[in-house]
Formats: C-alpha cells, sequence, structure tokens
C-alpha cells in the first residue's frame, strides 16, 4: 500500500524589486494524507503503466486508497484468446477487461471510473498538489522515442515478476498470448536484442535528465519548474516499468527522480527483481 505523500501550498510574503510585497505560493513537501469521507479502492496490475499514473497520483496528492490488483488472465475469454484466460476479474467492474479502474462512494459514473487520464483528472479535483500536463512538445517526443524499444525490453521480463499479476498459470499464458498471436509480437528477437536494446534504452534515458526543470535540493525533482505535474504522470510509469530490465542504468538525475517519486508514493520498482 501506498505511503501517503502530498505537497502542501505555502505562502512566502516575498519583497519585489519595486518594494512591493508580492505573496508567491511555492511547493514544499510534506507527508498527510487526505481525509476523505469515503475511501477509494484502485483495481490494477501492478505490471501496467496506466495503472501506475494512478498510483503515483494518488501517492503524490496523499490520497489513500485500497489497492486490488488482479491476475492479468482473469476476465478473458477463453474461446477468444486461443484458450487462455480464466474467470471475471475486471469484467465485472466495467464489463471490460481493462484497468485501471477506481471505485468508491463519491467516485463519477456510478461510483466506478476507467481510463487514467479520467481518474488522474478526478482525483485531481480531490486534492491539491498535481498541475495539469503541460502538452510539452519535448516530453511527447522522449516518450514517443522510448515506447518502442520499452515494449521491447519488458514484454519478456514484466510477467517473470514476482507480483499478483502472475500469479496463476493462465496469466503468463494470457500475457504470452496477446503479445505474440495477437500482437506478432517476437519474444525470442526481443530477447536475444537485449543488449543492443539496453544500450540504446540508456542513451534516451539520459536524454530525459535536460528535461526535468524542477526540483529544489532536497525536493524530488518534477519536468516542469511548478512542479509535480501530469507530465510526470504520464513518464514515470515508463521509468518504473523498465527496472525490470538487469544492467539498464539511468542517468543519475534520472535514477533519482524514479526512485525519489516512487519512494514518496509507495510505488514499487521491480529494480530487485530485474532479469
Ligand atoms: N486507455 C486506457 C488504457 C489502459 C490499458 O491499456 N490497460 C491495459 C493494461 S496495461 C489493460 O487493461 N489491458 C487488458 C488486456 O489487454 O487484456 C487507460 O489509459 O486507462
Amino acid at each position: 500500500c501506498p505511503q501517503t505523500m502530498a505537497a502542501k501550498w505555502t505562502s512566502l510574503g516575498a519583497a519585489a524589486a519595486a518594494g512591493a510585497a508580492a505573496t508567491i505560493a511555492i511547493r514544499a513537501i510534506s507527508r498527510r494524507s487526505v481525509a476523505s469521507s469515503s475511501r477509494l479502492t484502485i483495481h490494477v496490475y501492478d505490471h501496467c503503466p496506466f495503472c501506475v499514473r494512478i498510483e503515483l497520483l494518488a501517492g503524490a496528492l496523499g490520497i489513500e486508497y485500497d489497492r486490488v490488483v488482479y491476475g492479468y488472465g482473469e476476465g478473458a475469454d477463453p474461446t477468444k484468446c486461443g484458450g487462455t484466460g480464466y474467470g471475471v476479474g475486471p469484467v465485472a467492474l466495467t464489463g471490460k477487461k481493462m484497468l485501471p479502474v477506481i471505485t468508491g462512494a463519491g467516485v463519477p459514473k456510478g461510483g466506478t471510473l476507467g481510463e487514467s487520464l479520467e481518474i488522474a483528472s478526478f482525483l485531481c479535483t480531490l486534492a491539491p498538489g498535481c498541475a495539469p500536463a503541460t502538452g510539452r512538445g519535448d516530453v511527447a517526443d522522449w516518450l514517443k522515442k522510448i515506447a518502442p524499444i520499452s515494449s521491447k525490453l519488458t514484454r519478456p521480463r514484466l510477467y517473470k515478476m514476482p507480483v499478483k499479476d502472475w500469479a496463476n498459470e493462465g496469466d503468463v499464458a494470457y500475457a504470452r498470448w496477446k503479445y505474440s498471436v495477437k500482437m506478432g509480437f517476437d519474444y525470442a528477437a526481443a530477447e536475444a536484442a537485449t543488449p543492443e536494446l539496453v544500450v540504446e534504452a540508456a542513451s534516451i534515458i539520459s536524454e530525459l535528465a535536460p528535461l526535468l526543470k524542477g526540483g529544489a535540493p532536497g525536493e524530488e525533482a518534477t519536468l516542469n519548474e511548478w512542479g509535480f505535474s501530469i507530465d510526470d504522470v504520464l513518464v514515470l510509469p515508463v521509468l518504473r516499468n523498465l527496472t525490470a530490465v538487469k544492467g539498464l542504468t539511468y542517468a543519475p538525475e534520472v535514477q533519482a527522480y524514479l526512485d525519489d517519486w516512487c519512494k514518496a508514493t509507495g510505488v514499487e520498482t521491480y529494480a530487485k527483481d530485474a532479469l
């Protein structure tokens, strides 16, 4: 379960050069939890980057929640998935086999909300501490650049991580069916290409360092000068899933960015189980 971390807004009186007093709201990090009348439940696959967005954000906002982790094959219809899949899983929530989903009293759409960015937007109404997405082109370009390398490195590894997603053998069977048979992903080729992919990924990860414009000494780094934002919510899960890759080195600033936010929000990395 995540610990709580929140951005506390404090006011500082700042003397302007002209002599007029200006009050600037600055963001200082403190730990607190958002007291909510009804506790949220966040339904996730541990390995799902869209789900990690929500856990990071809830943790950053200090929103306490219960966490339900599903087997990746749960809810997949065996007649449509080459005989893989079992049970009901997330389908019981929304009618779709798709996570993340949040549930709870006060949650829009009748108490059950899917789609990570809709969930994120809703969570931002519950507590301060996350700025909207900027649409920064350099961040979008970075995400686009890392995506194909990341999928080749992470797909052969994530299903080997010791998390509940893969507790049932039907979970692994479904994932392998989905990526190979349905999507044409070549596991063997991706694994064989690991040495080159690791070098390429490390180089792209190092390109993220100069994009980190925010974070005073002693605070978590952020993509924007004004603090934690949806931009970070989009980028951090990609870095977190890449921790499943053994031997992949991160530029120090990027390593600290990832580690500090994971620590602050209670999101675990895969570093100790990297393969
Ligand atoms: N647009 C959705 C995408 C969520 C998504 O793709 N989730 C994946 C897990 S990473 C999923 O539930 N896939 C179910 C499946 O393919 O069986 C969002 O942002 O929430």
